[in-house]
């Protein structure tokens, strides 16, 4: 087997009221390993089953839509369950971060704002973004469809946001800007974004 689904690094029920338990098992134990399992069979046979998951998303971007599907979604929810934390969110950002953040893109106000219509602006499934231009630098904000990630655009993710309804619809069925909402203000792993961020533009290993 190339690739395996991780342990959420927190209890099933560590995020409630915010995302319940009955969220996360279905999430983790049935959506994303679906991505795993669907992955491994389709990656079989490309010549890509040695390489880094990584390097077989951005190959398959471009080669093989069908594999990329279950390649991308790998990637966003293996950062997705990190992206989020106990007691997390709000303006308790590590100091680089925040100040790029106020450089870039106006502060933790208007990141907020942006970031929280860019979900909402996501026709159907997607995420939204807060990215790492590799190129220029700067952070900014991106959303994208279904399994894309700022990764096989030239980007660093930063931090993700799933906009699919299988993230949300137990928890606050149709009321996807809530979500969106409780996610920043009281979900938010801002130490693992503030790593990510210190890591600098993402290298992708062979
Ligand atoms: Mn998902």
């Amino acid at each position: 087997m190339t690739f395996t689904l991780p342990e959420l690094p927190y209890a099933y029920d560590a995020l409630a009221p915010f995302m319940s338990a009955e969220t996360l098992e279905f999430h983790h134990d049935k959506h994303h390993k679906a991505y795993v399992d669907k992955g491994n069979e389709l990656i079989a046979g490309t010549g890509k089953e040695g390489a880094s998951l990584e390097k077989a998303m951005v190959w398959a971007f471009k080669n093989n839509p069908g594999l990329f599907n279950q390649l991308g979604q790998h990637f966003n929810h293996i950062h997705f369950w990190n992206w989020m934390t106990p007691s997390g969110g709000g303006t308790k950002l590590p100091g680089n971060l925040e100040s790029a953040i106020k450089s870039d893109l106006g502060g933790y106000d208007e990141f907020r704002g942006k970031f929280v219509q860019a979900g909402m602006t996501q026709f159907g499934s997607g995420w939204c973004w807060l990215a790492l231009d590799n190129a220029t630098g700067k952070l900014e904000i991106v959303k994208t469809p279904n399994g894309e990630n700022p990764v096989v655009h030239g980007k660093t993710a930063l931090l993700g946001c799933d906009v699919w309804e299988h993230s949300y619809y137990i928890d606050y069925r149709n009321a996807r800007q809530k979500y969106l909402e409780a996610f920043v203000d009281s979900l938010v792993n801002w130490d693992y974004v503030g790593q990510l961020f210190e890591k600098g533009p993402l290298k992708i290993a062979a």
